[in-house]
């Protein structure tokens, strides 16, 4: 077989790569570890930068997100009992849009299956090969049978636990990592969202997120150590927490049934460079950023538009200038984020660490943060996402 890209993972930046390409004539083939039912229904991610929407919606694939997503306008942080909204209408003109992760997935797979898209899911032990050379492979198995694929370029866009970046050799890469002294225990719950818009919570018990899915369905967080054993949290000890972390005058947290709980890592990581010959990493495969700033699904995005443009180049102009810049072009968008999600992450989160002093401190930034245009200003046109 042969393709002129062949993308490892098809998770939102592999389908939007392949979408993408396919808008410019580019042949691709998706290769997935794991069944379309799977990755349809997984859930991660909420919030779409207003640059992500606006992807897609160029794209032709956001249609069911202008329909059943909501914008938000802004988000609230409560902090010593009370809440203080940072207005993204009035300070940026622009907004989010919430609509899950999985949804956008179930989107792309949609739109690429109908257009003639290949994708091949169950793959079973791919593997990438002479991706220094001008004519890389990747073989895999599918139903019991050896299969082999001959590419221009292959896409490792198959996150965090894939093959394609521990396949380059070694010292090829340089890793940037952070681990944290805590992660998140999300539940999805079939309760109506106790409020409009997000709420980041800063509690002397520790961090909460209040966020939604539907107005049905609300989506909620709170820090936990990051080895958390799921089974000593039951459904009850759950919403007592998030009751004692949520409250304050005049709010009552709506409560159902959990449909779903899990416990997330928190971890800072980027490789760089993000390419190596003809393998470009995207997405999850090259960076994680924590989930407070709701970046790691709209970071994926970015990367996927940035390659997208230089395979054009290259395909339609024979330019590689793109492609040599891939890395540093969206390096200097993951910096960016990854200072903002480390920043979100450090003001909104307990650490045990901390004695009185940077305690209060936390407070005073959380303080001037939502008392300043210009610090709110910051906060918010970061939020909503930086130009691409
Ligand atoms: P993905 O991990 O989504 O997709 C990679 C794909 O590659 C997967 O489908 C996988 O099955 C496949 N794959 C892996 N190895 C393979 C192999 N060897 N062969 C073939 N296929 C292979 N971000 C937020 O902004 N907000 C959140 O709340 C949030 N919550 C998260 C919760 C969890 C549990 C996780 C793990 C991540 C969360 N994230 C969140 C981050 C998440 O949204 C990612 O940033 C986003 O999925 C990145 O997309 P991809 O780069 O496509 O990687
Ligand atoms: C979510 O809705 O899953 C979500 C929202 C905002 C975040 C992280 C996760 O910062």
């Amino acid at each position: 077989m042969r393709t002129q890209v062949g993308i490892v993972g098809a998770g939102p930046a592999g389908l939007l790569l392949s979408h993408l390409l396919h808008l410019h004539g580019i042949d691709s083939l998706v290769l997935e570890a794991r069944s379309r039912d799977y990755v349809e229904n997984r859930i991660r991610a909420g919030v779409l930068e207003n640059t992500t929407e606006d992807l897609l919606s160029q794209a032709g694939v956001g249609e069911r997100m202008r329909h059943d997503g909501i914008a938000h306008h802004g988000i609230n942080l409560r902090f010593n009992g009370s809440d203080h909204r940072i207005d993204f209408r009035a300070l940026t003109d622009r907004h989010v849009m919430v609509y899950s992760q999985h949804l956008v997935v179930q989107d792309l797979i949609a739109k690429r299956l109908g257009a003639g898209g290949q994708i091949s899911f169950e793959a079973e032990d791919v593997a990438v090969h002479d991706v220094a050379t001008a004519r890389p492979r990747i073989t895999w198995r599918q139903c019991g049978r050896e299969q082999s694929l001959e590419c221009d370029f292959i896409a490792g866009c198959d996150g965090f636990h894939g093959i394609c970046r521990p396949s380059l050799p070694d010292g090829a890469l340089t890793v940037f990592e952070r681990d944290y002294p805590f992660g998140w225990l999300g539940i999805l719950a079939e309760a109506a969202p106790s409020s409009d818009e997000l709420v980041y919570v800063n509690h002397d018990r520790g961090f909460a997120l209040l966020s939604l899915r539907s107005p049905t369905v609300s989506r909620l967080y709170l820090q936990c150590a990051p080895d958390e054993d799921l089974q000593a949290w039951s459904d009850d000890r759950i919403w007592a927490e998030l009751r004692a972390r949520t409250s304050r005058d005049g709010f009552t947290l709506n409560e159902g049934r959990v449909l779903q709980k899990g416990v997330t890592q928190m971890r800072s990581f980027v490789v760089e460079p993000m390419q190596f010959g003809r393998l470009f990493l995207l997405g999850d495969a090259a960076h994680i950023v924590p989930p407070t700033g709701a970046k790691g699904l709209n970071l994926a995005a970015a990367d996927v538009a940035f390659l997208a443009r230089a395979l054009h180049a290259f395909f339609a102009d024979h330019r590689t200038d793109m492609l040599d810049g891939y890395s540093a072009t969206c390096l200097s968008r993951v910096w960016k984020v990854q200072r903002f999600s480390a920043w979100m992450t450090s003001m909104l989160h307990r650490f045990e660490q901390h004695g009185g002093f940077d305690r209060r401190v936390q407070l005073a930034e959380l303080d001037y943060v939502t008392g300043s245009v210009a610090a709110s200003t910051a906060l918010a046109e970061n939020y909503v996402g930086l130009p691409l």
